[in-house]
């Protein structure tokens, strides 16, 4: 009898757990990140990273397709700024997805494999230093527009995965 008790305890533990899966899942996005449009997003405060860091980091969420984020339109940016100055728990510079380390002055979208071209937001006087800076930021001092940063340093960062409706990313 006692064991009945702790076995279906066990059984509505599980199922409990089983369901919350399902329901991530269905939601499309990893566990705590948001979605905007067909991507889900976090802002990672801790730990800082270096770029390379930072994108392998996002590599371990969305089955292997995270990545640093992308931003292609003025509404994404406008979406990530919103979320970084409406919670003033984030602080610092965010790493993008993008570096000119291949190419000097041509930035790159690496998750895409396209160049940064169609949409822009550069600080003034950004990118500014060449071959010292080679990845790309949003800038805590400039309301979070581009800088070009030195790829070594210790930054907060966004991670992005896309958005699968129905949890397609599963199998
Ligand atoms: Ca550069
Ligand atoms: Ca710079």
């Amino acid at each position: 009898m006692m064991t009945n008790v702790i076995l279906c305890g066990l059984l509505l533990v599980a199922a409990v757990l089983c369901k919350k899966e399902e329901r991530q899942a269905v939601e499309g996005c990893p566990i705590d990140f948001v979605r905007f449009d067909s991507s889900c997003y976090h802002f990672f405060d801790a730990p800082l990273l270096n770029w390379w860091e930072a994108m392998s980091f996002c590599a371990m969420f969305g089955n292997g397709e995270g990545t640093l984020a992308t931003i292609e339109s003025a509404a994404e940016e406008v979406y990530l700024e919103s979320q970084l100055k409406v919670d003033t728990t984030h602080h610092g510079d965010f790493w993008l997805g993008a570096t000119d380390i291949v190419n000097e002055g041509a930035y790159v979208w690496t998750r895409r494999n396209e160049y940064v071209s169609e949409y822009t937001n550069w600080a003034p006087g950004q990118p500014s230093s060449g071959r010292a800076e080679n990845c790309l930021a949003l800038y805590e001092g400039v309301q979070f527009k581009w800088n070009d940063a030195p790829c070594d340093y210790q930054a907060s960062f966004i991670c992005e995965v896309p958005y699968y409706p129905g949890g397609a990313v599963i199998g």
